[in-house]
């Protein structure tokens, strides 16, 4: 395999409308992170190049919404991502954006100068305008009825409740979400990429010279090639994003997933605007892009063909993409906030940035969907991180402290056992690398908590605060030992929970820490001083999870009240039938729960007709019965009267169910005799 000099890591821009969550993390940047610390571990020469991706239609549509411009929007979220990336540990030496200055010079260049070559196919092609809003409609901002399923709210690119990929032309009766008025077709030119002229050389690259990247990726990779490469626009009509720069080209942008992978280029250039072309252009840089699955076609096809077309760029060596994570069950998803957003979890669970970043690696979807629960976590927490890798440290740590007073005890003479463990977990290096080099970070995690059970098994094995009554060179040894296991923690754990990692570091007062010195058994040295000793980790009790599942409960019934659709109408009944059911009106004379039935209330009503007992499950939406007595219900008189609890009820009263499952009494606008008919 080719050996390079430096590494270029990059990560998917994120979309600038809206705080990165949990899927983010699991899929992209959690991934990309471990790996960087991993090759500056081994004093690799790397840069890690990150940004906001902030163009595109969507942004355009939030700030329409809320009545700010696009920028405001980017500017609000970049920020909380940036901030969030910094507080996670994400180490980027840089975290831009598409919206800035170099980012519109450098796309403008790239873009002028594949036109110059001819590297674009021009096409004129009949487009949907908003003749009142005097603009082109992007997909997104076309509604119309959905010509499968009838939906009347799909959008043009999609029908988002049968899930049929559209286009603007397939809707019926469409209307402009700009204006409302009813769009019209109307010429308009755009530059295409001709993909099509790429298939030959882009099916070698991948299917011939790239066999080693990930079987999800290939296979991806290679269905799109199977289909066939289309060309692909390159330009749109929107008034935000990077405007054409060709004469004639008033009104248009780069197409968002043109530009936004420049944005790797943009922000290289910002950070080393005199050095930036080694990292792009010298063949002794291996490039990577760190994406999610919905991403590999733009990162494996478009942008290869933009980079090979322009003729002087590097191409990717490796793309890792993970599939996608999801949330207690169901897909995460942005519009209906069912998510763990980055932010507010580094709020409402502060110092336990590494428990997210074990978790998430842990459980990383890197081969197949996966999913996150947060019982899982507190599991995780507490019954790995706590209990193998917390546990081990605090024992050997608070043990030198006691019987050592925090020096390194002399090694004395290894016995077999001691021999053995240091065996066991020099495997465990070899290990982690084979999983670091091929991205497979699960594996490589587990690897390095193989050594924190080495560690645990062995000091209890060992027992030292007994023997230390005993044999106090033995227990000398086994403490070096021990001690010399945490020293290998610090070095293997900096690349998943880096902040757990310096903790330990700073406990063992541990000088700079390379690589290479994982295995190795004289990292601490015989009377060198432990630091101040501090649990690594604390245990997450249930209420810090109730709280989150609570929350995640609450998203999920607003979201149901949100997107309320009635229940299906029954079928129809003809009028004899229905004049059959007889129902009245009643004053309440008394309400009270019925005892040991928590969803049953007893009422006691005036019906015009001597009074009666009717039984209704509504108990938990009125959890004060005393405070109906005076109100006036409907009721169906000569609905079956039953025993319910013991209790003979005599018809039925009426209730709708809301959109959150709460029933609601349906009661006269006014005051009428009780016993009044209902018709
Ligand atoms: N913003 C899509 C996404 O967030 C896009 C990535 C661009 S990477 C150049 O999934
Ligand atoms: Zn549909």
């Amino acid at each position: 395999m080719k050996q390079f000099k430096r590494t270029l890591v990059t990560t998917a821009l994120p979309y600038a409308n809206g705080p990165v969550h949990i899927g983010h993390l699991a899929g992209v940047y959690v991934p990309a992170d471990i790996y960087v610390r991993y090759l500056r571990l081994k004093g690799e020469e790397v840069l890690f190049v990150g940004g906001s991706d902030e163009h595109g239609v969507p942004i355009t549509i939030k700030a329409k919404k809320e009545g700010v411009t696009p920028q405001d929007i980017v500017d609000r979220y970049h920020e909380i991502i940036k901030k969030s990336f910094e507080e996670l540990g994400i180490s980027y030496d840089i975290y831009s954006r598409t919206s800035s200055k170099i980012h519109h010079e450098t796309s403008s260049e790239f873009f002028r100068h594949l036109y110059e070559k001819g590297e674009f196919v021009e096409k004129t092609s009949e487009q949907y305008y908003d003749p009142e809003a005097h603009q082109f409609l992007a997909d997104r901002y076309i509604m119309g009825t959905c010509p499968h399923c009838k939906n009347p709210n799909a959008y043009g690119d999609q029908c988002e409740a049968c899930g049929t990929s559209l286009s603007p032309l397939d809707l019926i009766d469409p209307h402009s979400t700009i204006s409302g008025a009813k769009p019209i077709l109307k010429p308009t030119k755009h530059w295409y990429l001709p993909l099509d002229k790429h298939q030959e050389w882009l099916s070698k690259w991948i299917l011939e010279d790239h066999k080693e990247w990930k079987t999800n990726v290939y296979g991806q990779c290679k269905s799109w090639l199977d289909l066939g490469l289309q060309p692909r626009a390159v330009s749109r009509d929107l008034d935000w994003g990077v405007p054409v720069p060709v004469e004639g080209a008033d009104g248009k942008v780069l197409y968002v997933w043109f530009d936004a992978p420049i944005g790797y280029i943009s922000n290289t250039r910002e950070l080393l605007p005199n050095d930036w072309e080694k990292w792009w252009k010298d063949k002794e840089t291996r490039m990577l892009h760190f994406i999610g699955k919905d991403n590999i076609v733009f990162h494996c096809i478009v942008f290869p063909a933009m980079l090979k077309a322009e003729g002087s760029y590097n191409l990717p060596d490796n793309v890792p993409a993970n599939e996608f994570l999801n949330l207690e069950g169901d897909k995460i998803s942005t519009s209906r906030n069912w998510a763990v957003w980055l932010h507010e979890y580094l709020q409402e669970m502060p110092g336990k940035q590494d428990v997210l970043r074990y978790v998430l690696t842990a459980n990383a979807p890197e081969t197949k969907d996966n999913d996150f629960t947060w019982k899982d976590f507190q599991t995780r927490n507490n019954s790995e991180l706590v209990a193998i890798f917390g546990n081990f440290v605090n024992r050997a740590l608070v043990l030198t402290q006691k019987f050592y007073g925090g020096v390194v005890p002399a090694i004395g003479e290894l016995a077999e056992i001691d021999r053995q463990t240091l065996t066991e977990f020099q495997n465990v290096k070899a290990n982690m690398e084979h999983y670091l080099d091929i991205f497979r970070f699960r594996d490589a995690l587990k690897e390095a908590m193989e050594l924190a059970r080495i560690g645990n098994k062995y000091l209890a094995d060992m027992e030292p605060w007994k023997l230390i009554k005993t044999d106090e060179a033995r227990t000398a040894t086994i403490m070096h030992v021990a001690l010399q296991i945490a020293a290998n923690l610090a070095i293997a754990f900096e690349p998943f929970t880096p902040f757990t990692a310096k903790k330990l570091r700073n406990m063992l007062s541990m000088g700079e820490i390379k690589w290479s010195d994982l295995g190795r058994i004289d990292i601490l040295k015989e009377g060198d001083k432990i630091g101040k000793v501090e649990l690594l980790f604390e245990k997450i009790e249930d209420d810090v999870i109730a709280f989150q599942i609570n929350k995640l409960q609450e998203t999920k019934k607003k979201n149901e009240i949100d997107n309320y659709k009635p229940a299906e109408v029954k079928a129809n009944v003809p009028f004899e039938e229905w004049e059959k059911t007889d129902i009245r009106v009643a004053t309440v004379l008394e309400c009270t729960k019925v005892p040991k039935a928590d969803k049953l209330l007893q009422f006691r009503l005036d019906d015009g007709m001597g009074g009666r007992t009717i039984v209704s499950g509504i108990a938990q939406s009125y959890p004060e019965p005393e405070k109906l007595v005076g109100r006036q219900v409907l009721f169906i008189a000569n609905f079956e009267p039953r025993k319910l609890r013991g209790i003979m009820s005599e018809g039925m009263i009426l209730s709708a169910v809301d959109a959150d499952g709460k029933l609601v009494l349906c009661e006269p606008s006014r005051e009428v005799k009780p016993g009044s008919t209902v018709g």
